[in-house]
């Protein structure tokens, strides 16, 4: 099934809405990739790193001095009537709680890894296997990041192969829709769909 994305702005009458939650570690790109991905300036709920905080999360010295606290919203309609709505969620391992409810209602998810942090993964693949919703892994690239072959990160993920693995800049529209899409295809896939 082909898709493109469309540039609309508003939403035609008959358009099917799809949400979608963006999960992964602390600082893997969520917020970037909502933000790069959304047609309508997105939601977002960032609070200044602290010292204090240095004490619980695994911060990195790249700059990063913002961090979610609550959610990253977005939404990109796609031509044939599909508007997808992203719903972006902290990182931190102690918003498990809150990422169950924010995965209320959404179709699947997509999972951003860091390959500097892959093990910091399992816990959002976890989260979407016991919603038993469908999921995308987008490995992100950060430059200076370990290069690894498909098969060793899935290997390193223990991903089923029936789950699409793709690898992104979430800086930069054309690659980071290229998640959205393998997520929107597999949601709408007919055997999926049939299973419904
Ligand atoms: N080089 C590169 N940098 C990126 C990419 N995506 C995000 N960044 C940078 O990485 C840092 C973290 O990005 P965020 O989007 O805040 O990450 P996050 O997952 O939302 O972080 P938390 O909400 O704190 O968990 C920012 O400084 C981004 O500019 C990418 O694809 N490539
Ligand atoms: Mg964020």
């Amino acid at each position: 099934m082909a898709f493109s994305v469309s540039d609309h702005h508003y939403l035609p009458p008959g358009t099917r809405s799809v949400k979608i939650v963006v999960l992964g570690a602390f600082g893997v790109g969520k917020t970037t990739y909502v933000g790069t991905v959304s047609e309508m300036r997105p939601l977002r709920t960032e609070e200044r790193l602290t010292r204090a905080g240095q004490l619980v999360d695994d911060v990195r010295a790249d700059g990063k001095s913002t961090t979610t606290v609550a959610i990253d919203f977005g939404r990109r309609t796609f031509d044939g009537g599909i508007a997808v709505y992203l719903f972006g969620a902290p990182g931190q391992p102690r918003f498990a709680e809150m990422i169950r409810s924010l995965m209320r209602g959404a179709l699947g998810g997509l999972v951003l890894v860091d390959t500097r942090s892959v093990d910091q993964s399992y816990e959002s693949i976890g989260l979407l296997e016991e919603a038993d919703l469908p999921y995308v892994v987008a490995v992100n690239t950060f430059p200076g990041a370990p290069g690894y072959p498909e098969d060793v990160l899935r290997d390193a993920l223990s991903l089923p192969d029936d789950r699409p693995l793709v690898f992104i800049d979430a800086r930069t529209l054309r690659s980071a829709k290229h998640a959205l899409i393998a997520l929107v295809a597999d949601i709408l896939h007919p055997a999926r769909s049939a299973a419904r």
